[in-house]
C-alpha cells in the first residue's frame, strides 16, 4: 500500500476527535486536505454540525469546495480541536512542521486549540528530528542578515553544519511567499539534539517570525499503516 492510502486511513480516524459545535482547526497539506475532505462529506450528509478555521488560503479554498462551513479565526477566541499534518515526528510528540510553507498559521491555531491531533503516515516517524530540513519563516527585510544570523544560532544550539537555504517558487527565480507575506529558510541540521535550544536560539532573533519545530503541541499522533491505523495519545 502507499502513503496516500496509510494518510487516507489517518484523515478518516482523525473525525473521531470531531464533535458536532466544535470549532475545528484545518490543517494544510496532503494529509490534511484528506481530513477537510473527509470532514466536508460528513457535514454535506448533516452528520456533522462544526464551524472550520484553515490554516492555510489552500486549504480554504478546499474546505469550501468540500462543504466545510468556515468562521473567520477573529470571531473565534479558543479552537476545540486542530487537526494536522507533519514533515517529522519523534517518539515525544515533537514534530517539524512547515515544509509546506503554512507553519505560522499551523501553529497559531495548534496553540490556540485544546487539542492537537497530527495525521502522519509510517514514513514520517523518526527517532531523532532534523533530516527533514527546519523551515525557518522569516521578515524579507534584511533576510540575508537574518540568514546568517539563523546559522550562527543554530550553531550555539549545536547543530554542527548547518546548511541555510532561500525556499524559493518553482522557477527558482524569487524567494517563495507564505500567506503571511514572510520568506522560508530551510535549513539543513541532520539531526537537532537539542530541540528546546534550537527553539529559544531561533525566538531571540528579531528577523525570525518563527520556525517549524512544534514541540509541545501534538496530544495525539495517528499513523496510518497498510491494514491499520495506529491511535498515539
Ligand atoms: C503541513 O503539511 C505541514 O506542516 C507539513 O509541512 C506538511 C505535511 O504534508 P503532507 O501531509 O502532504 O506530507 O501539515
Amino acid at each position: 500500500m502507499s502513503a496516500q492510502s496509510q494518510k487516507a486511513r489517518a484523515a478518516e480516524a482523525a473525525l473521531d476527535y470531531v464533535e458536532s459545535g466544535m470549532i475545528v482547526g484545518l490543517g494544510s497539506g496532503s494529509t490534511a486536505a484528506l481530513f477537510v475532505k473527509a470532514l466536508g462529506r460528513r457535514c454535506v450528509a448533516g452528520d456533522l454540525t462544526i464551524k472550520g478555521i484553515p490554516t492555510s488560503r489552500e486549504t480554504e479554498q478546499i474546505a469550501r469546495e468540500a462543504g466545510v462551513p468556515l468562521i473567520p479565526i477573529e470571531q473565534a477566541d479558543r479552537i476545540d480541536v486542530a487537526v494536522d499534518g507533519a514533515d517529522e515526528v519523534d517518539g515525544s510528540f515533537r514534530l517539524i512542521k512547515g515544509g509546506g510553507g503554512c507553519l505560522l498559521r499551523e501553529k497559531i491555531i495548534a496553540d490556540a486549540a485544546d487539542l492537537m491531533v497530527v495525521l502522519v503516515d509510517e514514513t514520517k516517524l523518526v527517532e531523532t528530528l532534523g533530516a527533514f530540513p527546519l523551515p525557518v519563516e522569516i521578515d524579507p527585510f534584511g533576510w540575508t542578515i537574518t540568514a546568517k544570523k539563523v546559522f550562527d544560532a543554530l550553531r550555539r544550539a549545536g547543530v554542527e553544519r548547518p546548511l541555510v537555504d532561500i525556499r524559493r517558487q518553482g522557477d527558482r527565480s524569487e524567494p517563495f511567499i507564505t500567506d503571511g507575506g514572510h520568506y522560508i529558510l530551510d535549513c539543513a541540521c541532520g539531526a537537532i539534539e537539542d530541540p528546546d535550544s534550537v527553539d529559544a536560539e531561533l525566538l531571540a532573533l528579531p528577523g525570525v517570525v518563527d520556525h517549524g519545530l512544534f514541540l509541545d503541541q501534538a496530544r495525539v499522533v495517528i499513523v496510518g499503516e497498510d491494514d491499520d491505523v495506529k491511535v498515539m495519545e
